[in-house]
């Protein structure tokens, strides 16, 4: 892995959360969608080096509710930006990284995403973006 594309943030409401990380923080918002796969809606923000995804449950199936249940709001997910990402799933699973899923899926952006369990990851949720550039 060779960089961190944006790190996820769980929120119970995008708005709410958007006038805190724009107006108190000074970031701006580079866009807004609705990631139908995940059940997300989500708020991209440009912080510079790094971007923080915004991520509010689209209803109660979604993995991000069930999060905020259990933890409440915060930190969720750490992305890094890969390319050829079947190449680099097949090679986390040999070396023992549990996936929680076979095949890439679609995430923000057009991005195809893949996460590894927070259980083999010493409790951190990665996931893989492979945005094609
Ligand atoms: N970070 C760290 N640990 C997490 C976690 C997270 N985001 N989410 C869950 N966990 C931990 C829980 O605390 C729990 O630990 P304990 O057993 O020690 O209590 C364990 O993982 C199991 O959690 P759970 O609440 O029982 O939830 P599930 O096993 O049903 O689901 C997970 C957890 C990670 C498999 C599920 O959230 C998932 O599939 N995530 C990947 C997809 C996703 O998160 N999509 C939303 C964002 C998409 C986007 O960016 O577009």
């Amino acid at each position: 892995m060779k960089k961190v594309d944006h790190i996820g943030i769980a929120v119970k409401k995008i708005e709410s959360a958007l006038s805190y990380y724009i107006e108190t923080l000074g970031l701006t918002c580079i866009g807004i969608e609705e990631v139908e796969s995940q059940k997300v809606k989500v708020a991209f923000l440009d912080a510079g080096n790094i971007k923080f995804e915004l991520l509010e449950p689209m209803d109660e199936t979604s993995p991000v509710a069930k999060f905020i249940e259990k933890r409440g709001e915060g930190i969720h997910h750490i992305a890094f930006g890969v390319t050829d990402i079947r190449s680099r799933m097949a090679e986390l699973e040999e070396k023992g990284v549990l996936l929680l899923q076979d095949e890439p899926k679609n995430g923000a952006g057009g991005a195809e995403v893949a996460f590894l369990h927070p259980k083999s990851s010493y409790g951190v949720l990665y996931e893989l973006c492979d945005k094609g550039e």
